[in-house]
């Protein structure tokens, strides 16, 4: 039986911006449009639950998901990639020849392109957004031991709607745990709830500024007002959890993330499903759209999750 869906989009008009950004003021607005697009009456008691804590907090942890076994597959199809041609999909740190992200992991190789349709994660992720979803972007995040830079905090939808033309939060990102994230290794960190309220940010989009903003954002970071008025409603939440776990978040989640002072890495691997009815436009506060690797746009594929 097809989930009955509890909300209508609003239909976009693809010329209106429900979230004007990056021009000269940073303000705090409510969210537009609902977090989950099922009805959680539909769902067994377990996925009911799972629905409501992703609606009210913006993520969701599945402890365990994978096993140490699939990860050692997982480190091993990630040497393979390190030898890939594609090199403007490889991002390294600032300041060093550390490789930080390799970009587009679902289309360089068969093994992430199933990875990202794997039950454990698209059940839960057409519970929430819905059918019809496609990769808007996917990478890993090696986070190296000692090296692992910091990340301010940020709104991810903040810069898909500005730089990448993404019109509303139909959208959210799935991050695989290669590694146990415990307090030493520069856990993610979340201001649970935050996904409610969209912070515009001040400052016009610089050009190609993707070459700059993957290794440390400096336009589209919220200003330390937005931050101490947020912060007084959405409890910081470090995600730590064992290697195998699965964090969910929603796309508009204000999160960032401390460096790794351990000397291990902390890998993720990172898939954004975002809704074929939310697909990208021209940017909403940027002179181009960014390159394919970083923003899906003409190889958009509708994921098979029967
Ligand atoms: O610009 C982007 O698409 C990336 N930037 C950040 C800070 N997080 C999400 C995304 O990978
Ligand atoms: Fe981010």
């Amino acid at each position: 039986m097809r989930k009955k869906s509890i909300y209508k989009m609003p239909t976009i008009d693809i010329n209106s911006d429900l979230y004007p950004t990056r021009g000269k003021s940073a303000d705090i607005t409510d969210r537009k449009s609902p977090v989950i697009f099922s009805d959680p009456k539909s769902l067994a008691g377990h996925e009911a639950r799972q629905l409501r804590d992703f609606e009210q907090n913006g993520f969701l942890i599945l402890k365990n998901a994978f096993s140490e076994t699939e990860l050692s597959e997982v480190r091993k199809e990630l040497e393979k990639l390190k030898e890939s041609t594609a090199e403007n999909n490889f991002v390294y740190e600032k300041n060093s020849h550390n490789l930080r992200s390799i970009f587009g992991i679902h289309y360089l190789s068969p093994f992430f392109s199933n990875l990202c349709k794997d039950k454990r994660i698209s059940n839960i992720v057409k519970n929430i957004l819905g059918s019809d979803l496609y990769i808007h972007q996917s990478r890993v995040n090696f986070k190296p031991g000692l090296e692992g830079k910091p990340f301010f905090w940020h709104s991810d939808f903040e810069t898909w709607h500005a730089e990448d033309g993404m019109p509303d939060t139909r959208c959210l990102s799935a991050s695989v745990f290669l590694n146990e994230n415990n307090e030493f290794n520069g856990p993610l960190m979340v201001l649970k709830g935050s996904h409610k309220y969209f912070l515009s940010c001040a400052g016009e989009t610089p050009d190609d500024h993707y070459l700059k903003s993957l290794k440390e954002q400096e336009f589209g970071t919220p200003s330390k007002e937005q931050l101490m008025y947020i912060s007084k409603r959405c409890e910081i939440v470090s995600i730590k959890a064992p290697a195998g776990s699965v964090l969910l978040f929603d796309c508009n989640l204000i999160h960032g993330s401390g460096g790794n002072l351990s000397p291990y890495p902390r890998s993720n691997l990172f898939f954004v499903y975002n809704a074929l009815s939310n697909k990208l436009c021209d940017p909403f506060a940027a002179r181009q759209p960014r390159p394919e690797f970083i923003a899906t746009r003409e190889n958009m594929q509708v994921l098979d999750l029967s």
